[in-house]
């Protein structure tokens, strides 16, 4: 069987694997820790300036979601990078329409409760303040030039996964995120112009902090109540 996807090739074909760097021991774990204190500074931030950001690094670092490891390697999303100021206030008028039937009406009391420390609520200027907003839809199938539709698998996996390297990347070139998610989030394939088999899973808020910009004061599980060791 040929695969009709350009990126995979139909019959196995190998190569030498020569891209991995393996380390010493010691090396291994004062990389391992040095990265875990370079990802433990990340804070997910509510308040960002309006400064803009160079679009190259936005490029790099979508190219560096793109690295993700994805069902059949179908790769099955698509990045719709949202920066002009008229599409940025649309996307805020719609969300926090939205916003505000979820936190006046929809939202029971124990998520609202479960949200309280973050001090979240439907007013959403990032959306307008931050000079990038990066739309991470999931593609339910591929539709080929010719029209043929082939299935994609494990999307909200796959797509989950890049959205982990993106945001990962994003901070490593010194930008600050927020992970988004209105709900229902519909409209913004409407207005990023994206086709019916895409779905919109997260809106990544992209940019520098504000001047003065504040956290909630939260911290992260220790490693005895995330893993076990059998
Ligand atoms: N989408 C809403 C509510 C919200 C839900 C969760 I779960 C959060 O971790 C944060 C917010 C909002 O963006 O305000």
């Amino acid at each position: 069987m040929t695969s009709k996807l350009s990126f995979n090739q139909g019959d196995p074909q190998f190569i030498p694997l020569t891209t991995y760097h393996g380390y010493p021991e010691q090396e291994m774990a004062v990389r391992a820790q040095q990265f875990y204190h370079e990802m433990a500074r990340r804070k997910t931030v509510r308040e960002f300036s309006s400064e803009p950001v160079p679009r190259a690094v936005i490029e790099q670092c979508l190219l560096t979601a793109g690295t993700a490891p994805s069902g059949a390697n179908h790769q099955p999303w698509h990045f719709a990078v949202v920066s002009a100021p008229e599409l940025k206030k649309k996307i805020r008028l719609e969300a926090e329409i939205e916003e505000r039937e979820f936190y006046e009406r929809r939202a029971p009391q124990e998520w609202k409760d479960a949200l309280a420390p973050l001090g979240t609520d439907s007013n959403k200027p990032f959306l307008e303040d931050a000079p990038y907003l990066i739309v991470i839809f999931g593609q339910k199938n591929t539709i080929m030039d010719d029209g043929t539709v082939v299935k994609n698998y494990y999307v909200p996996e796959s797509v989950s996964i890049a959205t982990g390297f993106l945001i990962t990347a994003l901070h490593h070139a010194g930008l600050a995120t927020l992970t988004h998610t209105p709900s229902p989030m519909g409209f913004l394939n409407q207005l990023a112009g994206r086709p019916e088999n895409e779905k919109p899973y997260i809106l990544l808020v992209v940019g520098y902090p504000a001047a003065h910009c504040v956290v909630p004061n939260i911290r992260k599980k220790p490693l005895s109540e995330i893993a076990t060791f059998l």
